[in-house]
């Protein structure tokens, strides 16, 4: 159901109340500006427009004194500056867009962007590359449904087999993700089937609408294609990337999508992964995949996102020896120095899944002559589901942070490398591959089914615009800016349920590293052994003395040598490696020693009572402040939370109960395992 009357999740118009008292004024001539530039300078006046009406404020030219001044001035430096003085703050910039950015900065900051001190402060993104993806299906998919993953209703582009003839939601967003910093969205899932397949050629221009509906708040658009579109929409006997022919569709392809689109931003590719075609049929690989691509999207300046996600899914649950935590590094460390300039390799930042908890993956440091982009999951498909509260700033956070290299790795500066500076084109190596994400909304009326879940999306946009920032600070803002008049009892209450939400979680699911342990095909939900027999490569090898993947180089797998120093060493030992990855890298006795100084087994026992407990707690924090939100808003939150308890009270008896089972060891306090 498509629900216009939408939650104005971090824009209500209480958020514009400082700013829209002010007087306000916007110095850019949009005379000549290119039509992508001058619809977002009219975006501009609508914004201080709305504002001004809504509070009371005034739109003034810029020689009329002005309180906030937005201009327009000629300068290569990305981001925007922001000079306070004088009581007056001019905010400039070199790119519609990029003030537009500056715009909602002074927005976010309110009285704290205009009525502090003087200041000269330059503001500018980790990266210039900030993209979602939508892994949205035109038509309904009889398994996946309309969003692939999707835990938000249907898609805000897509109704009933077409584009949406009123796209007026679409725009709604783009002001959303402008706000937070976003400026690239790709409008459809990365499984390409032959209804969305069309997009690239017959329906270029409801294409062309959504890209329309997107612009005026900064937003490109991307599409996902199909390998195999030279052979399934062209005709041609092939779609080997090294066959003219194939080379000549492409080109021509391109330059109808540039045509009817000129700001269109690229193509994102998932190739001879999980059934899509590529490059391997042909007997190439994916740099010949890749680079065909790009050369037919170089003239316009296009960009190729080709995903790293590849891996055998139809292998042998017997076979030890595949490991499907190797693929990605397997596949493309051979062919860094290959890719074309345009080509962005998108790495998801685990090796396997987008897990509650995964080592970083080492492809991410693997690559120094490529643009590498780190991929994270904003939709929670294995973390909830939007009906779980989970707040994933802080996991995005610590990938962001980690170091893939000793600190004797260091950037401008002096300080180690971390895996924002690789996204971010800081890292050993060259240009920036920058960030993408799964997006988390659809149609209904919060945007996010969970509306606590609309904190991810805007995580997502601040911790890739600024990696240092704090996760809980960040979420702090959302508060703000979604409850502008929160007492300070409501803000306390939903730190108290979200900052550790995602440890929260991780307590009463899968532990230590493990991963998966959810229900096959949906994967919400515990299944300790739903993909232990199954092609997928997803196991955990319990038996009756232990459990966990040996991935070692002594004696299993040999992942960790995927890996730089000192971590290709801290992974290889149970000494040395991280309690929460034990059982990622190694397979040990129930009885194993944690550095907590408990067994993996009282651990487990322990965690998944701790879960739930904390979970009851977030119910309760949830009822004390349910009063001071607005009802639709309480009793969502509410609805989720009681079916988030009821969930983590599943995981927890049936992980405890199997551990128990396949043990025999008793739960050192006693407690109720069945
Ligand atoms: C779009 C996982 C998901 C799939 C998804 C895939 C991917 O396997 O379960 O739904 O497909 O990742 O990232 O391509």
């Amino acid at each position: 159901m498509f629900d216009n009357d939408f939650h104005p999740a971090w824009l209500p118009d209480t958020a514009l109340r400082t700013v829209g008292s002010r007087r306000l004024a916007l110095a850019a001539d949009a005379a000549g500006a290119p039509p992508a530039d001058a619809a977002v300078l009219a975006t501009l006046e609508t914004e201080l427009g709305r504002a001004t009406t809504a509070h009371g404020g005034a739109v003034v030219g810029p020689d009329d004194s002005p309180d906030l001044l937005l201009r327009l001035t000629a300068s290569s430096a990305p981001g925007f500056r922001l000079v306070r003085h004088d009581g007056r703050v001019t905010v400039t910039a070199a790119s519609p867009t990029a003030l537009l950015h500056g715009y909602f900065h002074v927005v976010r900051l309110s009285v704290a962007a205009l009525d502090a001190p003087s200041t000269d402060e330059s503001h500018a993104p980790a990266s210039a590359l900030r993209m979602l993806d939508h892994w949205d299906n035109v038509d309904v998919h009889p398994v996946m449904g309309q969003v692939e993953r999707g835990y938000a209703g249907g898609s805000v582009f897509y109704d009933a087999g077409r584009v949406r003839t009123d796209l007026s939601r679409v725009t709604a967003y783009a002001r959303l993700l402008a706000a937070v910093g976003i400026d690239r969205v790709s409008i459809n899932n990365v499984n390409v089937h032959a209804r969305e397949a069309r997009l690239l050629t017959d329906d270029l221009p409801e294409v062309a609408r959504i890209a329309a509906a997107l612009r005026p708040y900064g937003v490109r658009t991307h599409l996902s294609v199909s390998f195999a579109a030279p052979t399934t929409l062209g005709g041609l006997p092939t779609s080997d990337p090294l066959d003219p022919a194939v080379r000549d569709w492409w080109r021509a392809a391109a330059d109808k999508v540039w045509t009817a689109i000129p700001d269109f931003g690229g193509f994102v590719v998932k190739a001879d992964s999980e059934g899509q075609p590529g490059p391997f049929a042909h007997g190439r690989d994916h740099a010949d995949g890749a680079n065909m691509l790009a050369a037919a999207v170089a003239p316009h300046e296009g960009l190729i996102h080709w995903r790293a996600f590849v891996y055998n899914h139809t292998q042998d649950w017997r076979d030890r020896s595949t490991d499907r935590a190797r693929a990605a590094h397997d596949h493309f460390a051979p062919l860094d120095g290959r890719f074309a300039d345009n080509v962005i390799v998108q790495v998801k930042h685990g090796p396997m899944d987008f897990q509650v908890r995964e080592p970083v993956s080492p492809v991410l440091s693997a690559m120094p002559g490529t643009r590498v982009a780190l991929e994270l999951q904003v939709t929670q498909e294995y973390t909830g589901q939007q009906r779980h509260a989970v707040y994933l700033g802080p996991a995005w956070s610590e990938v962001l942070r980690w170091q893939p290299w000793d600190s004797s790795t260091v950037r401008d500066g002096g300080t180690p490398v971390t895996v924002a500076d690789v996204a971010s084109g800081r890292g050993p190596g060259r240009r920036a591959g920058g960030f993408a994400a799964v997006a988390n909304v659809g149609d209904d009326r919060f945007w996010t089914g969970h509306p606590l879940a609309q904190a991810n999306l805007y995580a997502y946009g601040r911790l890739t615009w600024d990696p240092t920032l704090e996760p809980t600070a960040v979420l702090d803002e959302w508060v703000s800016l979604t409850f502008p008049d929160a007492p300070a009892e409501l803000r306390a209450a939903i730190h108290a349920i979200l900052d550790a939400s995602w440890q929260t979680y991780e307590l009463y699911t899968a532990p230590l590293g493990v991963g998966f342990m959810v229900r096959p095909g949906h994967h919400y939900g515990p299944d300790v052994d739903g993909y232990e027999y199954t092609p997928w490569g997803t196991y955990h090898f319990a038996d009756r003395d232990g459990i966990g993947v040996d991935r070692t180089r002594a004696t299993g797998t040999g992942y960790t040598g995927q890996y730089a120093a000192p971590w290709r060493d801290v992974y290889e030992s149970p000494t040395t490696c991280p309690d929460e990855l034990l059982l990622f890298f190694h397979h040990v006795p129930y009885g194993h020693v944690l550095h907590s100084g408990k067994s993996v087994v009282q651990h487990v026992y322990d965690t998944h009572f701790e879960g739930v407990e904390r979970v009851a707690r977030m119910v309760e924090r949830w009822d004390e402040v349910a009063h001071l939100v607005p009802d639709d808003v309480a009793h969502r939150v509410r609805d989720r939370l009681a079916e988030q308890l009821r969930s983590a009270v599943e995981w927890r008896d049936q992980i405890t109960t199997y551990f128990w089972r396949k043990s025999g060891v008793p739960d050192s306090n006693g407690r109720r395992i069945y």
